[in-house]
């Protein structure tokens, strides 16, 4: 009967510990979009570049955080799902040398080329911004393009 009892408990313990793991995370889920992991980009076998394709939305990069080796060629692929807001993919790192700044019109798809030679965080962005409104990197478009 002591036993019952203890691994009665032992189950109600069980499943409130399951619901303190899973409550958070269902509330947080309800609220903003779910978390990409960072994209370790694949080198591709027959041209030896790193290739990615990045979506463009109001106001975010999919995926926001990648992950490339220095010395070698990078292209990403950057595709606005907008239907009318354009967006733009700026880039800028005396330190790092690269300067990469274009514009990206609604449903467009635009290439960049670049390698990256400094291993480093850089942070690139959308400085689009309409009359008085937030910038869209002040609503979060921003990335980080990490170069190991
Ligand atoms: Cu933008």
């Amino acid at each position: 009967m002591g036993k019952v009892s203890l691994s009665l408990r032992l189950g109600i313990l069980s499943v409130l510990a399951l619901w303190s793991l899973a409550g958070p995370a269902l509330v947080t889920g309800a609220d903003q979009a779910p978390q990409v992991p960072p994209l370790q980009v694949p080198i591709d076998q027959l041209d030896g570049v790193q290739r990615a394709t990045v979506i463009l939305d109001s106001y975010s990069y999919t995926p926001r955080h990648l992950i490339v080796q220095a010395g070698k060629p990078v292209e990403l692929i950057l595709t606005s799902i907008t239907t009318i807001t354009p967006h733009n993919f700026l880039l800028k790192s005396e330190a790092g040398g690269l300067s990469i700044e274009r514009d990206v019109g609604s449903g467009d798809t635009v290439t960049v080329q670049f390698t990256p030679m400094k291993p480093g965080l850089y942070l690139f962005n959308c400085d689009k911004k309409l009359l008085f409104f937030p910038s869209h990197l002040e609503k979060g478009m921003e990335g980080l393009l990490e170069v190991r």
